[in-house]
This record gives structure tokens, sequence and C-alpha cells, in this order.
């Protein structure tokens, strides 16, 4: 399964927060691949190096050839658990050297925040961008003020690798992110604080080909 050609095709992108979910990570990814997710960034902050271990080994299992499995951060258990690749910010590992550690064959996705950052990090071999924050929000506290869904044009025009975007993205706002260019996008607390994450899934899977069928 190459997972780099699935990049292509993502839509909802889930990332994991233990700490707002309200059934847990392991659930939460379950049900988000079981209603057609591709794409699952596991982000932890709070548990041990071991515990992080063990349960990117159940998620790595639960997303198979399923869905694209990335590790936020952490280099070391990205590899440890042999994950598609990882997802890394702008003040994490520098790209160039988790490239090196990586290989070609993973996926480094890099958070930027504006379309210089965004040119850089396809110039250093990133294979996606997150795009952050759209929309203002309470999940990550230094996420500073959103840019809007217009900003998302400037990006996605000048790049060739996929946009994915983050940050305040609820079912009313999505559209308009869309609308805005988006290849992709996370939406945290609006699934994992849902008493239905499947089914919230599900419908912020809907809305997004509905909208891109119509763009
Ligand atoms: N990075 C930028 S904003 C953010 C992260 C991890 C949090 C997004 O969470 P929510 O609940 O979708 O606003
Ligand atoms: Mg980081």
């Amino acid at each position: 399964m190459d997972k780099k050609k699935l990049l292509g095709e993502i839509d909802f992108y889930l990332v994991t927060d233990s700490g707002l979910s309200k059934k847990g990570s392991l659930s939460d990814v379950r049900n988000a691949v079981e209603a057609g997710c591709r794409i699952v960034q596991y982000r932890e902050k709070d548990k041990s190096t071991k515990e992080m271990v063990e349960e990117a080994l159940l998620i790595k299992g639960i997303c198979r050839d399923k869905a694209i499995f990335l590790v936020n951060d952490r280099i070391d258990v990205a590899m440890a658990v042999d994950a598609d690749g990882i997802h890394i910010g702008q003040d994490d590992m520098p790209i160039q050297l988790a490239r090196q550690l990586l290989g070609s064959d993973r996926i480094i996705g890099l958070t930027v925040h504006d379309l210089g950052e965004a040119l850089q990090a396809e110039r250093k071999g990133a294979d996606y961008v997150g795009l952050s924050p759209i929309f203002g929000t309470s999940t990550k506290k230094d996420a500073g003020e959103g840019i809007g869904p217009e900003r998302i044009r400037e990006v996605k025009d000048a790049l060739s690798i996929p946009v994915v975007t983050i940050g305040g993205i609820n079912r009313k706002n999505c559209v308009s992110v869309i609308q805005g260019g988006a290849d992709s996008l996370v939406a945290i607390s609006a699934v994992v604080c849902s008493d239905d994450v499947r089914k919230e899934t599900r419908e912020f899977i809907d809305l997004i080909r509905n909208t891109k069928r119509n763009r």
C-alpha cells in the first residue's frame, strides 16, 4: 500500500486528543477509520514514552492499509513503531534532519502559518503542509489568532503538495474552508468531544466531498 499516494485522496483528517476525548483516542481512531477517515495523527502530550509506543502500535493496527498513520512531534516513537510518518511544527526537529532519519518513503507534514513558511516547507521536502490556525481555537493554547479561510487560496495556488487546514474548524464553517481551497481539514474538538465520533466523522466527510464536487 503506497501511503504517499493516499495523501492525494485525503479529506477529513483525525488528530487525537486524549485530554478532550470522551471515549479515548483508540476508540476515536477506530470510529473515525470505520467512518472512512484516511489519515490519522497520534498527538499525545501527557503520556510516557512507553505508553505512547504501546498506544501507537494499537493505532497502527487500526489504520493498517485503510488510513495513513502519523505521529505528532515524536520521531523516535514514529520510528519505533514504523509509522507512515510524522507531523512536526516549526519548532520541532528541522525537516531536513527528520527526512534524513525517516527516509524518502515516509510522510512528513509540517505546520505553517503563512505563505512564506508554506513555500519553505515544500522546498525543504514536506509532503503536505498544515496551515494553522484558520479560526480561533482553545484546543491549542498558543495557536494564535485565526488567519481566516480567505487566506487558504494563496497557499493552495502556490504549492503542489496537499494543504491541510486546522484550528477552530467545525461543521458550520468547514464549507468555507474547503471552498477556500483546502484539500483536507482537521477538526479536533468538534469530533472527539462528540458522543458519536463515527457519525460526526461521516458528516464531515460527506460535507467535504460534496463541497469539493461543487467548487
Ligand atoms: N494546531 C493548530 S490549532 C490546533 C492544533 C493542534 C488545535 C485544533 O483543535 P480544534 O479543536 O479543531 O480547534
Ligand atoms: Mg509540535
